[in-house]
């Protein structure tokens, strides 16, 4: 862990909640991330705040591994199952609608002679809530589509959009994300600098939004008090999900929530075939385990840990 936070008086873009989709997808392709004034109300903010400090007191304890999650830092994951606020965060217009820009480019295949265009499925790939404590250090710079062995640059092709909200306030002195702009251009050569770095500074209820190939990392925490953030990602459904969600979700808790949700959180399947079930001979999407008589099977049956 590194001592040094930024230096540059550089900072990210920060544009108001009702800038359009095409307005914050330019902002990312050009610098990398955005950040999105007050993009959810203070209702939803305490309501995030009172869950997460459900979670936080009682649930989980600092992490053991101090190199990259941080000795000084909490985390918790499966927040579908822990805050009904998950699905204003997944479903707000503004994410949700830079993430299918994003990352549904169409690909154009064979079927034998028949040429098909298929339209990416996207899911629900990380859901984390992250404290940082006083104390702690900055977080090595990363890209977070590392967990997919992602290669740079891919023809401007994105696996990951992803989503930090302000339950906190986020300052340079108490750990706001540590950006590089720019960096999603880089090849897999370069190698970040925390000099490069600049911090993510919003008021809670504010959100950044980055992609999956720009380097960025927890910034350290030189003030009082905690810095809490909520983490979420929309990835290209043809990934392996980095948090598994069909083993974080209890089948009751996954069975209330909204149908759209359902699905973004991979219990669907889509032009490619991918994430197919059998049953009784036929080649089905998934969700229908999840509709009218069908049980879900005896292999997810299996209790989830609370
Ligand atoms: O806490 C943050 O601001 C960023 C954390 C992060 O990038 C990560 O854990 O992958
Ligand atoms: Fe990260």
């Amino acid at each position: 862990m590194s001592e040094t936070n930024v230096s540059a008086d550089v900072k990210l873009t920060t544009l108001p909640n009702t800038a359009s989709v095409e307005e914050a997808v330019e902002v990312i392709y050009r610098d990398g991330g955005v950040i999105i004034e007050g993009l959810f109300d203070d209702e939803t903010i305490a309501g995030l705040r009172a869950d997460l400090d459900r979670t936080f007191n009682k649930e989980v304890s600092f992490g053991e591994e101090a190199e990259f999650l941080g000795a000084q830092t909490r985390r918790a994951g499966k927040l579908f199952a822990r805050s009904k606020h998950m699905v204003d965060i997944a479903l707000n217009p503004l994410y949700y609608g830079i993430a299918k820009n994003i990352l549904q480019k169409t690909i154009d295949i064979w079927i034998g002679q028949t040429r098909q265009t298929i339209v990416p499925d996207i899911q629900i790939g990380v859901t984390q809530a992250i404290q940082i404590h006083p104390g702690q250090g900055a977080q090595p710079l990363h890209r977070d589509d590392m967990v997919f062995l992602w290669r740079h640059p891919d023809y401007n092709r994105e696996g990951r959009v992803q989503i930090m909200v302000a339950v906190s306030d986020f300052t340079k002195e108490n750990g706001g994300t540590l950006v590089i702009p720019e960096s999603h251009k880089w090849d897999d050569e370069r190698m970040p600098l925390n000099e490069e770095a600049i911090s993510t500074e919003m008021t809670a209820g504010s959100a950044l939004i980055w992609i999956g190939s720009t380097y960025h990392g927890g910034g350290n925490n030189s003030s009082t008090a905690p810095r809490t953030g909520l983490t979420m990602a929309y990835d290209l459904a043809n990934l392996r999900q980095e948090e598994n969600q069909y083993l974080s979700l209890p089948l009751a808790t996954l069975k209330e929530l909204p149908e759209e949700i359902q699905r973004l959180l991979g219990w669907d399947s889509g032009d490619n075939y991918m994430g197919y079930v059998e049953i009784d001979g036929q080649f089905t999407n998934p969700h229908t385990l999840l509709q009218g008589d069908h049980e879900a099977t005896d292999a997810v049956g299996i209790a989830a840990p609370k």
